[in-house]
């Protein structure tokens, strides 16, 4: 039996806590699956092209890993991709109440178990929208997303502050 799981998220942009997550699901499952959510209401910094080029960047060592894109509801992606496993980074507490809500959710409404991966403790800090900052006022960027990634951000705040 083959076992797959997605790993959701907005990525906006990847860094080095969501793909180590993505690796450690890679050395777990036969087939996974990011995907990144398309959110009509929410303008990121990055498009969802760009930031499925990004991940393709950085994971091109994961033979088992496909990148992908979803609108709605994860449960309905997962149902039309025949995957029946969530797979989630942990944080914090903080982090807890909500992934759990939203675990019992999708179990809910859809077909699917939700599994959590606790963070490493050098990535529990990092968050898309911390670097995001950092970046926008010209701060390091080592240590917390892939270079590529770094770049790009770089590439978006240059010039006057925005
Ligand atoms: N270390 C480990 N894990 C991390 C780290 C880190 N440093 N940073 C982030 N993560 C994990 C997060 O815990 C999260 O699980 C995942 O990586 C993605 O993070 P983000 O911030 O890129 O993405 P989110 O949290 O905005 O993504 C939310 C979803 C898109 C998964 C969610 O909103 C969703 O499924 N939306 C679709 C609508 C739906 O089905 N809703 C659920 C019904 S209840």
């Amino acid at each position: 039996m083959t076992v797959a799981a997605v790993v959701p998220g907005s990525f906006d942009p990847i860094t080095l806590g969501h793909l180590d997550i993505v690796a450690r699901a890679c050395a777990r499952f036969d087939r996974v699956v990011v995907a990144v959510l398309e959110n009509p209401r929410k303008q990121g910094l990055f498009t969802v092209d760009e930031r499925v080029s990004l991940i393709h960047a950085v994971t091109g060592d994961l033979d088992n890993l496909e990148v992908d894109r979803f609108e709605g509801l994860l449960v309905d992606f997962c149902n039309a991709r025949d995957i029946g496993i969530v797979c989630k980074g942990l944080r914090a507490v903080s982090d807890f109440e909500y992934e759990l809500q939203m675990a019992q959710m999708n179990h809910r409404i859809g077909d699917v178990e939700t599994v959590f991966l606790s963070t490493s403790p050098e990535h529990s800090y990092l968050s898309s929208s911390l670097v995001k900052e950092v970046a926008r006022f010209g701060g390091p960027l080592d240590g917390t997303v892939p270079d590529v990634v770094a770049e790009a951000l770089r590439g978006r705040f240059a010039g006057p502050a925005a």
